[in-house]
């Protein structure tokens, strides 16, 4: 069944958000492997690939509909921040504004009796509800460490798997 118009141009748009968020992370990590925390830097660029892995869903599920996916301009993400706390507190908000866009995509899903579109999306909710949960559990960590150069790179370690 074809792809309703405003749902596969609402798609569009989390696809690039998607990238957005990718390059967002990626731009973090560059922030915490300039201050040497390259614990946080590895985890960063995880994150990113996984924003891309979000990316990729969205896409073949637009191909599955027959919808060709469009790649519109990235804007410049923040790579500077005031602390390690800010930039994740900032990770955090960013997380919390993607929750928002896809109960929004559902929204829009639901009211245009888009289905199978609802379906997919049920994925979305899940991990955004452990997304939030994980930076909300770094955040809480990086805020007990802040204070002690010690800690903060102990805490790097364990954030970076090593
Ligand atoms: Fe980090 O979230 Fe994508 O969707």
């Amino acid at each position: 069944m074809e792809l309703n118009q405003k749902v596969a141009t609402a798609l569009n748009a989390q696809l690039n958000s998607e990238w957005n968020a990718s390059y967002v992370y990626m731009a973090m990590s560059a922030y915490f492997d300039d201050l040497d925390f390259n614990g946080f830097g590895t985890w960063m660029r995880g994150h990113a690939k996984e924003e891309m892995g979000h990316a990729q869903r969205i896409y073949d599920f637009l191909v599955a509909r027959s919808h060709k996916p469009h790649f519109a301009a990235i804007a410049e993400p923040a790579s500077d921040f005031t602390s390690p706390t800010a930039a994740i507190q900032a990770a955090l908000e960013h997380e919390r504004s993607v929750t928002k866009q896809i109960y929004a995509l559902f929204d829009l899903a639901h009211a245009e009796k888009e289905y199978s579109t609802q379906n997919m999306l049920n994925w979305f909710l899940a991990e955004q509800v452990e997304e939030e949960d994980l930076f909300q559990s770094i955040l809480k960590k990086v805020e007990a460490a802040s204070e002690s150069k010690w800690h903060m790179f102990a805490l790097d370690r364990e954030v970076g798997g090593g």
